[in-house]
C-alpha cells in the first residue's frame, strides 16, 4: 500500500497548488476524508457538531433517522454542501451502513451527532490512517482519552463485553462500543457490515480483527450528550453486542487472529486540540 503522506512543515507553498491539503501544522494529506453523521432529531446538537468540524473535509453525510424535529434544516443551514440521506431502515447500525454507502471519499470517519465527539480530533484519526493503519478506533480508556457520559454500570458493561472480544479474537482492545472511529474505505470489503442497532461498532471492531487489518487505537474524550436523551437502552443493547459476539465466534469465517493475531499499533497519544 502507498500513502499519500507528506511533511508541511516546509515549503507548503509549494504545496498550495498541488492536491495536498494541510491538515495540521506539521501534516498534508492528499485522500479525500468523509464524515458521517448518524442523527436522529439533533437540531439542537448540530451547531456544536459542525463548529468543530475541519475545514479540510471533503464532505459530510448526514444520515436522517425519519427525524420529527429540524435536524435536516439546521444541518442544511450549518454546512451548505452536507450530503443528507434518508435512512430507510431503522437504527444506527442501518443508519451508518446506509451513509458509508453514499460516501465518496477514501478516508471515512463515523461522528456521533449529540455533542459528545469533538471533531477536533480527527486529525489524530486521520494521521492515523495516513501512518500506515487501516482502522482507527476511538478508545475512552486509552491513555490520554475519557468519558464525560458513561455511568459506572455502562463502564462496567463495556469492559466485561471488551474483555470478551479481546479474549475470543486475539485483539488487545482497551474500549468495544464506542462511536468515534475512522478507516480507509477500503475496509468496507472486507468486513462487509450486516446488523442494524447500536451493535454496528461491535461488529466492526469484531470484523477488522478477523480481517486481518491494521488497526491503531486512537485516545478520545467522550464529553456529555448536550441536549435530548440517548437513543441507547443498556440493557437491550447490551444483549444484542453480547449476541453479535457470539455470533461472530461460532461463525466458521477464517478467524485470522487466532492462528496470527491482528497486526495492532500501539495506541498513539492523539493530536486532541
Ligand atoms: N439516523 C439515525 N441515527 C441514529 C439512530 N439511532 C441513534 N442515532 C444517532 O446515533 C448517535 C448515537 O446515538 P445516542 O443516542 O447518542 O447513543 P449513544 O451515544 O450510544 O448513547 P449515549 O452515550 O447515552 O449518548 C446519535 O447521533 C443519534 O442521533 C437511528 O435509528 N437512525
Ligand atoms: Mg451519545
Amino acid at each position: 500500500m502507498s500513502f499519500d503522506l507528506r511533511p508541511a512543515t516546509s515549503g507548503q507553498d509549494a504545496f498550495a497548488t498541488s492536491h495536498y491539503r494541510p491538515i495540521s501544522s506539521h501534516l498534508a494529506i492528499a485522500p479525500p476524508v468523509s464524515v458521517v453523521i448518524p442523527a436522529m432529531n439533533e437540531a439542537e446538537n448540530l451547531p456544536y457538531v459542525f463548529k468543530t468540524l475541519p475545514d479540510w473535509i471533503h464532505e459530510v453525510v448526514l444520515v436522517d433517522g425519519n427525524s420529527t424535529d429540524n435536524t435536516v434544516e439546521v444541518a442544511r443551514e450549518l454546512w451548505p454542501d452536507v450530503k443528507v440521506v434518508e435512512q430507510r431502515g431503522k437504527g444506527k447500525g442501518d443508519a451508518l451502513i446506509t451513509g458509508f454507502n453514499a460516501c465518496t471519499g477514501d478516508i471515512i470517519v463515523m461522528v456521533d451527532a449529540d455533542g459528545s465527539a469533538d471533531g477536533n480530533e480527527i486529525v489524530s484519526y486521520v494521521s492515523a490512517l495516513v501512518s500506515g493503519a487501516d482502522f482507527a478506533k476511538g478508545s475512552r480508556f486509552a491513555n490520554g482519552g475519557g468519558t464525560d457520559d458513561m455511568t459506572f454500570i455502562r463502564k462496567l458493561g463495556n469492559w466485561a463485553l471488551c474483555t470478551t472480544v479481546n479474549r475470543k479474537f486475539g485483539a488487545r482492545y482497551t474500549d468495544l462500543c464506542y462511536g468515534y472511529n475512522a478507516f480507509w474505505r477500503h475496509c468496507l470489503d472486507k468486513i462487509d457490515l450486516d446488523c442494524t442497532g447500536f451493535e454496528v461498532e461491535t461488529l466492526m471492531n469484531i470484523r477488522v480483527v478477523k480481517a486481518g487489518l491494521k488497526v491503531q487505537e486512537i485516545p478520545s474524550h467522550e464529553y456529555l450528550r448536550i441536549h435530548g436523551t440517548s437513543n441507547l437502552r443498556a440493557v437491550r443493547d447490551g444483549i444484542r453486542v453480547l449476541k453479535v459476539i457470539l455470533r461472530e465466534s461460532s461463525n466458521r469465517r477464517a478467524l485470522r487472529s487466532r492462528r496470527h493475531p491482528s497486526p495492532m499499533l500501539d495506541s498513539v497519544r492523539g493530536e486532541v486540540s
